[in-house]
Protein backbone atom coordinates (compact mmCIF):
# COMPACT_ATOMS: atom_id res chain seq x y z
CA UNK A 1 0.00 0.00 0.00
CA UNK A 2 1.05 3.51 -0.42
CA UNK A 3 0.01 6.92 0.59
CA UNK A 4 1.18 10.55 1.63
CA UNK A 5 1.09 10.18 5.77
CA UNK A 6 1.14 6.98 7.71
CA UNK A 7 -0.15 7.79 10.80
CA UNK A 8 0.09 5.46 14.00
CA UNK A 9 -2.52 6.00 16.20
CA UNK A 10 -6.30 6.46 16.59
CA UNK A 11 -6.40 8.85 19.34
CA UNK A 12 -7.56 12.47 19.00
CA UNK A 13 -4.08 13.79 17.70
CA UNK A 14 -3.91 10.80 14.96
CA UNK A 15 -8.01 11.15 13.80
CA UNK A 16 -7.43 15.32 14.12
CA UNK A 17 -4.75 15.14 11.85
CA UNK A 18 -6.35 12.78 8.80
CA UNK A 19 -9.25 14.90 9.31
CA UNK A 20 -7.34 18.41 8.77
CA UNK A 21 -5.07 15.85 6.01
CA UNK A 22 -8.18 15.32 4.22
CA UNK A 23 -9.79 18.90 4.04
CA UNK A 24 -6.81 19.65 1.88
CA UNK A 25 -7.10 15.88 -0.31
CA UNK A 26 -4.05 14.86 1.52
CA UNK A 27 -4.36 11.03 1.93
CA UNK A 28 -3.67 9.45 5.03
CA UNK A 29 -3.90 5.45 6.60
CA UNK A 30 -4.37 4.91 10.17
CA UNK A 31 -3.10 2.21 12.49
CA UNK A 32 -4.82 1.76 15.40
CA UNK A 33 -3.96 -1.08 17.85
CA UNK A 34 -7.01 -1.54 19.51
CA UNK A 35 -10.90 -1.37 18.15
CA UNK A 36 -12.95 1.57 17.95
CA UNK A 37 -15.14 0.91 20.72
CA UNK A 38 -12.10 0.60 23.00
CA UNK A 39 -10.81 3.87 21.92
CA UNK A 40 -13.79 5.30 22.29
CA UNK A 41 -14.86 3.73 25.76
CA UNK A 42 -11.66 6.17 27.57
CA UNK A 43 -13.09 8.56 29.42
CA UNK A 44 -10.24 11.59 29.28
CA UNK A 45 -9.95 15.35 29.15
CA UNK A 46 -12.94 17.36 29.38
CA UNK A 47 -11.89 21.04 28.70
CA UNK A 48 -10.89 22.45 25.74
CA UNK A 49 -8.93 25.55 24.57
CA UNK A 50 -10.16 27.53 22.08
CA UNK A 51 -7.21 26.33 19.53
CA UNK A 52 -8.34 22.77 19.54
CA UNK A 53 -12.38 24.27 18.66
CA UNK A 54 -11.08 26.16 16.05
CA UNK A 55 -9.27 23.37 14.55
CA UNK A 56 -12.40 21.10 15.21
CA UNK A 57 -14.61 23.81 13.27
CA UNK A 58 -11.04 23.70 10.11
CA UNK A 59 -11.78 19.83 10.12
CA UNK A 60 -15.59 20.45 9.76
CA UNK A 61 -16.46 18.22 12.76
CA UNK A 62 -17.91 21.00 15.20
CA UNK A 63 -21.43 20.88 15.12
CA UNK A 64 -21.94 18.69 17.82
CA UNK A 65 -19.30 20.24 19.93
CA UNK A 66 -21.09 23.65 19.59
CA UNK A 67 -24.76 22.08 20.05
CA UNK A 68 -23.77 19.99 23.50
CA UNK A 69 -20.84 21.68 24.74
CA UNK A 70 -20.43 24.34 27.22
CA UNK A 71 -18.55 27.37 27.21
CA UNK A 72 -16.98 28.54 30.45
CA UNK A 73 -15.85 32.01 31.03
CA UNK A 74 -14.91 30.97 34.80
CA UNK A 75 -13.46 28.46 37.10
CA UNK A 76 -13.29 28.09 41.24
CA UNK A 77 -10.42 27.37 43.24
CA UNK A 78 -10.91 26.85 46.80
CA UNK A 79 -8.52 26.10 49.84
CA UNK A 80 -10.05 24.79 52.76
CA UNK A 81 -13.08 26.64 53.06
CA UNK A 82 -11.96 29.51 51.19
CA UNK A 83 -13.01 29.87 47.33
CA UNK A 84 -12.37 32.75 44.53
CA UNK A 85 -13.46 32.79 40.86
CA UNK A 86 -10.79 33.32 38.17
CA UNK A 87 -13.27 35.28 35.23
CA UNK A 88 -11.61 33.99 31.81
CA UNK A 89 -13.53 36.51 29.36
CA UNK A 90 -12.71 39.27 31.93
CA UNK A 91 -8.85 38.87 32.48
CA UNK A 92 -8.45 37.19 28.71
CA UNK A 93 -11.75 37.78 26.80
CA UNK A 94 -11.44 34.64 26.07
CA UNK A 95 -13.20 31.07 26.88
CA UNK A 96 -13.13 27.36 27.18
CA UNK A 97 -15.30 24.61 25.59
CA UNK A 98 -16.16 21.95 28.11
CA UNK A 99 -16.92 18.93 25.60
CA UNK A 100 -15.37 15.37 26.03
CA UNK A 101 -12.46 14.00 24.74
CA UNK A 102 -14.48 11.03 23.78
CA UNK A 103 -17.10 13.18 22.14
CA UNK A 104 -14.28 15.11 20.32
CA UNK A 105 -12.73 11.50 19.20
CA UNK A 106 -16.29 10.35 18.03
CA UNK A 107 -17.13 13.00 16.09
CA UNK A 108 -13.97 12.99 14.12
CA UNK A 109 -14.27 9.33 13.67
CA UNK A 110 -17.96 10.08 12.19
CA UNK A 111 -16.10 12.16 10.00
CA UNK A 112 -13.39 10.17 8.75
CA UNK A 113 -15.94 7.18 7.82
CA UNK A 114 -18.24 9.45 6.01
CA UNK A 115 -15.38 10.36 3.91
CA UNK A 116 -13.92 6.98 3.19
CA UNK A 117 -10.64 7.63 5.90
CA UNK A 118 -8.75 4.22 5.91
CA UNK A 119 -8.57 3.34 9.59
CA UNK A 120 -7.07 -0.44 10.36
CA UNK A 121 -8.17 -1.38 13.46
CA UNK A 122 -6.12 -3.93 15.94
CA UNK A 123 -3.55 -3.63 13.81
CA UNK A 124 0.04 -5.38 15.67
CA UNK A 125 3.55 -5.33 15.52
CA UNK A 126 3.82 -1.82 14.27
CA UNK A 127 7.48 -1.25 13.38
CA UNK A 128 8.40 2.31 11.53
CA UNK A 129 11.39 2.05 8.55
CA UNK A 130 14.09 3.72 7.08
CA UNK A 131 12.11 7.15 8.40
CA UNK A 132 15.51 9.39 8.23
CA UNK A 133 16.18 7.66 4.97
CA UNK A 134 14.88 7.60 0.86
CA UNK A 135 12.11 5.25 1.53
CA UNK A 136 10.14 5.66 4.34
CA UNK A 137 7.77 3.09 5.29
CA UNK A 138 5.46 1.17 8.11
CA UNK A 139 5.22 -2.87 8.92
CA UNK A 140 2.13 -4.30 10.64
CA UNK A 141 0.67 -7.35 11.13
CA UNK A 142 -3.31 -7.55 11.00
CA UNK A 143 -5.46 -10.79 11.01
CA UNK A 144 -2.23 -12.48 10.90
CA UNK A 145 -1.10 -11.08 7.55
CA UNK A 146 1.95 -8.71 7.45
CA UNK A 147 1.58 -5.54 5.78
CA UNK A 148 3.58 -2.58 4.35
CA UNK A 149 2.57 1.13 3.92
CA UNK A 150 4.93 2.79 1.90
CA UNK A 151 4.38 6.82 2.55
CA UNK A 152 6.28 10.19 2.54
CA UNK A 153 5.71 11.34 6.29
CA UNK A 154 5.16 9.52 8.71
CA UNK A 155 2.95 11.24 12.13
CA UNK A 156 3.68 8.78 15.40
CA UNK A 157 0.19 9.82 17.03
CA UNK A 158 0.32 6.17 19.30
CA UNK A 159 0.64 8.02 22.68
CA UNK A 160 3.14 7.26 25.55
CA UNK A 161 3.30 3.43 25.41
CA UNK A 162 3.61 3.83 21.53
CA UNK A 163 6.39 2.50 19.61
CA UNK A 164 7.23 5.72 17.07
CA UNK A 165 8.92 7.60 19.98
CA UNK A 166 11.06 4.32 19.96
CA UNK A 167 11.97 4.99 16.23
CA UNK A 168 14.10 7.91 17.12
CA UNK A 169 17.65 6.64 17.87
CA UNK A 170 18.33 6.84 21.95
CA UNK A 171 21.57 8.58 20.70
CA UNK A 172 19.26 11.59 19.03
CA UNK A 173 16.62 11.55 21.81
CA UNK A 174 16.98 14.03 25.09
CA UNK A 175 13.57 12.67 27.76
CA UNK A 176 12.67 15.04 30.83
CA UNK A 177 10.71 14.07 33.13
CA UNK A 178 9.31 14.11 36.56
CA UNK A 179 7.09 11.47 38.24
CA UNK A 180 3.97 13.06 41.05
CA UNK A 181 3.82 10.79 44.24
CA UNK A 182 -0.12 10.28 43.95
CA UNK A 183 -2.53 9.54 41.18
CA UNK A 184 -5.62 11.17 40.06
CA UNK A 185 -8.53 8.97 41.02
CA UNK A 186 -11.65 9.61 38.83
CA UNK A 187 -14.95 8.56 38.39
CA UNK A 188 -17.91 9.50 35.82
CA UNK A 189 -21.26 9.52 37.30
CA UNK A 190 -25.18 10.65 36.02
CA UNK A 191 -25.99 12.92 38.31
CA UNK A 192 -26.05 16.86 37.95
CA UNK A 193 -22.92 18.87 38.38
CA UNK A 194 -22.25 20.18 41.55
CA UNK A 195 -21.34 23.70 40.46
CA UNK A 196 -21.90 25.27 36.78
CA UNK A 197 -17.92 25.74 36.69
CA UNK A 198 -15.21 23.85 37.52
CA UNK A 199 -13.68 23.87 40.75
CA UNK A 200 -10.02 22.80 41.73
CA UNK A 201 -9.20 22.04 45.21
CA UNK A 202 -6.70 22.53 47.57
CA UNK A 203 -7.56 20.94 50.71
CA UNK A 204 -5.30 19.36 53.89
CA UNK A 205 -6.55 15.78 52.86
CA UNK A 206 -5.15 16.03 49.17
CA UNK A 207 -6.58 17.81 45.89
CA UNK A 208 -10.12 17.07 44.09
CA UNK A 209 -11.71 18.48 41.15
CA UNK A 210 -15.72 18.88 40.06
CA UNK A 211 -15.65 18.65 36.60
CA UNK A 212 -18.40 17.78 34.03
CA UNK A 213 -19.84 16.39 30.76
CA UNK A 214 -23.38 17.92 30.66
CA UNK A 215 -26.28 18.73 32.90
CA UNK A 216 -26.45 14.98 33.99
CA UNK A 217 -23.32 13.79 33.89
CA UNK A 218 -20.40 14.53 36.00
CA UNK A 219 -16.65 13.92 36.09
CA UNK A 220 -15.50 14.12 39.72
CA UNK A 221 -11.47 13.45 40.37
CA UNK A 222 -9.69 12.98 44.24
CA UNK A 223 -5.83 12.58 44.64
CA UNK A 224 -4.94 9.21 45.49
CA UNK A 225 -2.15 7.01 46.66
CA UNK A 226 -0.16 5.55 44.10
CA UNK A 227 -0.40 2.25 45.91
CA UNK A 228 -4.36 2.33 45.03
CA UNK A 229 -6.32 0.45 42.79
CA UNK A 230 -10.15 2.09 42.17
CA UNK A 231 -11.57 -1.22 43.54
CA UNK A 232 -10.08 -0.30 46.29
CA UNK A 233 -12.65 2.81 46.43
CA UNK A 234 -16.27 1.81 47.18
CA UNK A 235 -18.66 4.84 45.08
CA UNK A 236 -19.85 6.07 48.87
CA UNK A 237 -15.70 5.92 50.36
CA UNK A 238 -15.12 8.43 47.20
CA UNK A 239 -17.92 10.78 48.12
CA UNK A 240 -17.44 10.55 51.05
CA UNK A 241 -13.65 11.70 50.51
CA UNK A 242 -14.80 14.31 47.80
CA UNK A 243 -17.33 15.67 50.29
CA UNK A 244 -14.14 16.23 52.76
CA UNK A 245 -12.49 18.15 50.36
CA UNK A 246 -14.44 20.69 48.89
CA UNK A 247 -16.15 23.92 50.68
CA UNK A 248 -19.07 22.76 53.03
CA UNK A 249 -21.57 24.47 50.78
CA UNK A 250 -20.49 22.68 47.60
CA UNK A 251 -20.47 19.61 49.69
CA UNK A 252 -23.59 19.81 51.70
CA UNK A 253 -25.37 20.21 47.67
CA UNK A 254 -23.44 17.36 46.43
CA UNK A 255 -25.85 15.00 44.47
CA UNK A 256 -23.83 11.52 44.47
CA UNK A 257 -24.71 8.29 41.97
CA UNK A 258 -23.42 5.14 41.19
CA UNK A 259 -19.97 5.17 39.34
CA UNK A 260 -20.40 4.29 35.84
CA UNK A 261 -16.63 4.66 35.18
CA UNK A 262 -13.70 4.54 37.35
CA UNK A 263 -10.22 4.48 36.88
CA UNK A 264 -6.69 5.95 38.28
CA UNK A 265 -4.55 8.05 36.17
CA UNK A 266 -0.81 8.95 37.22
CA UNK A 267 0.67 11.81 36.85
CA UNK A 268 3.68 12.39 35.38
CA UNK A 269 5.76 15.46 33.39
CA UNK A 270 7.33 14.02 30.60
CA UNK A 271 9.31 15.76 27.21
CA UNK A 272 11.01 14.11 24.43
CA UNK A 273 13.48 16.01 22.55
CA UNK A 274 13.47 16.31 19.54
CA UNK A 275 9.86 15.99 18.06
CA UNK A 276 10.98 14.87 14.57
CA UNK A 277 13.46 12.46 12.91
CA UNK A 278 13.72 12.55 9.40
CA UNK A 279 10.38 11.73 7.85
CA UNK A 280 9.03 10.88 11.17
CA UNK A 281 7.07 13.36 13.49
CA UNK A 282 5.85 12.91 16.79
CA UNK A 283 2.36 14.30 18.05
CA UNK A 284 0.77 14.70 21.11
CA UNK A 285 1.25 11.84 24.07
CA UNK A 286 4.06 10.22 21.65
CA UNK A 287 6.15 13.18 22.67
CA UNK A 288 4.69 14.60 25.43
CA UNK A 289 2.84 13.87 29.26
CA UNK A 290 1.29 16.83 31.62
CA UNK A 291 -0.51 16.18 34.87
CA UNK A 292 -4.03 16.74 33.96
CA UNK A 293 -4.61 19.55 36.34
CA UNK A 294 -4.06 22.64 34.10
CA UNK A 295 -6.19 20.59 30.84
CA UNK A 296 -3.83 20.72 28.82
CA UNK A 297 -3.10 17.03 27.25
CA UNK A 298 -5.23 16.84 24.57
CA UNK A 299 -4.65 20.67 23.73
CA UNK A 300 -1.61 20.61 23.82
CA UNK A 301 -1.77 17.82 21.26
CA UNK A 302 -3.87 19.99 18.96
CA UNK A 303 -1.63 22.80 18.76
CA UNK A 304 0.91 19.91 17.43
CA UNK A 305 -1.32 18.88 15.07
CA UNK A 306 -2.04 22.54 13.78
CA UNK A 307 2.03 23.12 13.02
CA UNK A 308 2.60 19.35 11.74
CA UNK A 309 -1.08 20.19 9.71
CA UNK A 310 -0.38 23.15 8.08
CA UNK A 311 3.80 22.01 7.71
CA UNK A 312 2.64 19.32 5.70
CA UNK A 313 0.22 21.21 3.60
CA UNK A 314 2.80 23.74 2.47
CA UNK A 315 4.93 21.10 1.42
CA UNK A 316 2.56 19.18 -0.62
CA UNK A 317 0.81 22.52 -2.00
CA UNK A 318 3.84 24.90 -2.15
CA UNK A 319 6.94 22.52 -2.16
CA UNK A 320 8.13 24.75 0.55
CA UNK A 321 10.03 21.80 3.81
CA UNK A 322 10.09 25.29 5.66
CA UNK A 323 7.48 23.95 8.08
CA UNK A 324 8.20 20.47 8.79
CA UNK A 325 12.14 21.72 9.22
CA UNK A 326 11.05 24.15 11.84
CA UNK A 327 8.23 21.94 13.14
CA UNK A 328 9.74 20.29 16.28
CA UNK A 329 11.55 23.44 17.35
CA UNK A 330 7.91 25.49 17.08
CA UNK A 331 6.06 22.56 18.66
CA UNK A 332 8.36 22.04 21.71
CA UNK A 333 8.50 26.19 22.54
CA UNK A 334 4.92 25.50 23.09
CA UNK A 335 5.03 22.14 24.40
CA UNK A 336 7.57 23.34 27.39
CA UNK A 337 4.93 26.55 28.07
CA UNK A 338 2.45 23.97 28.77
CA UNK A 339 4.56 22.00 30.89
CA UNK A 340 5.31 24.90 33.08
CA UNK A 341 1.52 25.60 33.81
CA UNK A 342 0.76 22.17 34.60
CA UNK A 343 3.99 21.24 36.74
CA UNK A 344 3.00 25.06 38.45
CA UNK A 345 -0.45 24.51 39.22
CA UNK A 346 -0.22 21.19 39.99
CA UNK A 347 2.51 22.04 42.62
CA UNK A 348 0.36 24.83 44.04
CA UNK A 349 -3.09 22.41 44.40
CA UNK A 350 -2.17 19.22 45.16
CA UNK A 351 -0.41 17.53 48.99
CA UNK A 352 3.12 15.83 48.65
CA UNK A 353 4.19 13.47 50.75
CA UNK A 354 7.31 14.98 51.97
CA UNK A 355 5.69 18.51 52.03
CA UNK A 356 7.73 20.65 55.12
CA UNK A 357 5.22 23.34 57.14
CA UNK A 358 7.50 26.09 55.19
CA UNK A 359 6.34 24.27 51.66
CA UNK A 360 2.54 24.28 53.04
CA UNK A 361 2.98 28.04 53.73
CA UNK A 362 4.30 28.63 50.48
CA UNK A 363 1.14 27.10 48.96
CA UNK A 364 -1.27 29.16 50.73
CA UNK A 365 0.80 32.40 50.37
CA UNK A 366 0.78 31.29 46.19
CA UNK A 367 -3.08 30.57 46.74
CA UNK A 368 -3.51 34.22 48.47
CA UNK A 369 -1.15 35.92 45.45
CA UNK A 370 -3.57 34.82 42.92
CA UNK A 371 -6.68 35.16 44.58
CA UNK A 372 -5.80 39.42 44.96
CA UNK A 373 -3.59 39.84 42.39
CA UNK A 374 -4.99 40.88 39.20
CA UNK A 375 -1.69 40.23 37.00
CA UNK A 376 -1.30 36.93 38.55
CA UNK A 377 -5.16 36.06 37.54
CA UNK A 378 -4.24 37.12 33.93
CA UNK A 379 -1.41 34.90 33.77
CA UNK A 380 -3.14 31.71 34.83
CA UNK A 381 -6.14 32.49 32.73
CA UNK A 382 -3.95 33.32 29.57
CA UNK A 383 -2.47 29.92 30.31
CA UNK A 384 -5.28 28.38 31.09
CA UNK A 385 -7.96 29.37 27.99
CA UNK A 386 -4.87 28.26 26.13
CA UNK A 387 -1.69 30.56 24.85
CA UNK A 388 -1.80 31.26 21.21
CA UNK A 389 -0.32 28.66 18.64
P1 LIG B 1 -3.74 8.85 22.97
O1 LIG B 1 -2.97 8.04 23.98
O2 LIG B 1 -5.08 9.38 23.32
O3 LIG B 1 -3.96 7.97 21.64
C1 LIG B 1 -2.93 7.15 21.14
C2 LIG B 1 -3.58 6.03 20.33
O4 LIG B 1 -2.54 5.25 19.75
C3 LIG B 1 -4.42 5.11 21.21
O5 LIG B 1 -5.70 4.94 20.63
C4 LIG B 1 -3.62 3.80 21.23
O6 LIG B 1 -4.45 2.66 21.27
C5 LIG B 1 -2.86 3.88 19.90
N1 LIG B 1 -1.61 3.14 19.89
C6 LIG B 1 -0.70 3.03 20.89
N2 LIG B 1 0.34 2.26 20.49
C7 LIG B 1 0.07 1.88 19.21
C8 LIG B 1 0.75 1.08 18.26
N3 LIG B 1 1.93 0.52 18.54
N4 LIG B 1 0.18 0.90 17.05
C9 LIG B 1 -1.02 1.47 16.75
N5 LIG B 1 -1.73 2.24 17.60
C10 LIG B 1 -1.17 2.43 18.83
N6 LIG B 1 -5.75 15.24 29.44
C11 LIG B 1 -6.48 16.27 29.90
O7 LIG B 1 -6.35 17.37 29.36
N7 LIG B 1 -7.38 16.09 30.94
C12 LIG B 1 -7.56 14.87 31.54
O8 LIG B 1 -8.36 14.73 32.47
C13 LIG B 1 -6.81 13.76 31.09
N8 LIG B 1 -6.98 12.52 31.64
C14 LIG B 1 -6.20 11.48 31.20
C15 LIG B 1 -6.31 10.17 31.74
C16 LIG B 1 -5.51 9.12 31.29
C17 LIG B 1 -5.63 7.73 31.90
C18 LIG B 1 -4.55 9.35 30.27
C19 LIG B 1 -3.65 8.22 29.79
C20 LIG B 1 -4.44 10.62 29.71
C21 LIG B 1 -5.26 11.68 30.16
N9 LIG B 1 -5.18 12.96 29.61
C22 LIG B 1 -5.91 14.01 30.04
C23 LIG B 1 -4.30 13.21 28.53
C24 LIG B 1 -5.02 12.75 27.29
O9 LIG B 1 -6.21 13.45 27.13
C25 LIG B 1 -4.04 12.90 26.16
O10 LIG B 1 -3.41 14.16 26.19
C26 LIG B 1 -4.68 12.67 24.83
O11 LIG B 1 -5.30 11.41 24.86
C27 LIG B 1 -3.58 12.76 23.77
O12 LIG B 1 -4.07 12.22 22.62
P2 LIG B 1 -3.13 11.34 21.67
O13 LIG B 1 -1.83 12.05 21.49
O14 LIG B 1 -3.97 11.02 20.49
O15 LIG B 1 -2.77 10.02 22.50
C1 LIG C 1 -12.16 16.68 33.06
O1 LIG C 1 -13.31 17.13 33.03
O2 LIG C 1 -11.87 15.49 32.81
C2 LIG C 1 -11.02 17.63 33.42
C3 LIG C 1 -11.29 18.98 33.46
C4 LIG C 1 -10.26 19.85 33.80
C5 LIG C 1 -9.01 19.36 34.11
C6 LIG C 1 -8.75 17.98 34.07
C7 LIG C 1 -9.77 17.11 33.73
O3 LIG C 1 -8.03 20.22 34.47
Amino acid sequence: MKTKVAIIGGGPSGMLLSQLLHTRGIDSIVLERKTKDYVLGRIRAGVLEQGLVKLMEEAGCADRMHAEGFTHDGALISYGDEMFRLDFSELTGNFVMVYGQTEVTRDLYEAREKTGGAIEFEVNDVAIHDANGAAPHVTYTTQGKKRRIDCDFIAGCDGFHGVSRQAIPLEVRREYEKVYPFGWLGILSETPPVNNELIYANSERGFALCSMRNENLSRYYIQCSLSDSPDDWTDAAFWEELKRRIPKAQADTLVTGPAIEKSIAPLRSFVTEPMRWGRLFLCGDAAHIVPPTGAKGLNTAASDVHYLYNALRDCYENGSEAGIDSYSEKALKRVWKAERFSWWFSSMMHRFPDQSEFDLKMQIADLEFLRSNKAAQQAMAENYVGLPY
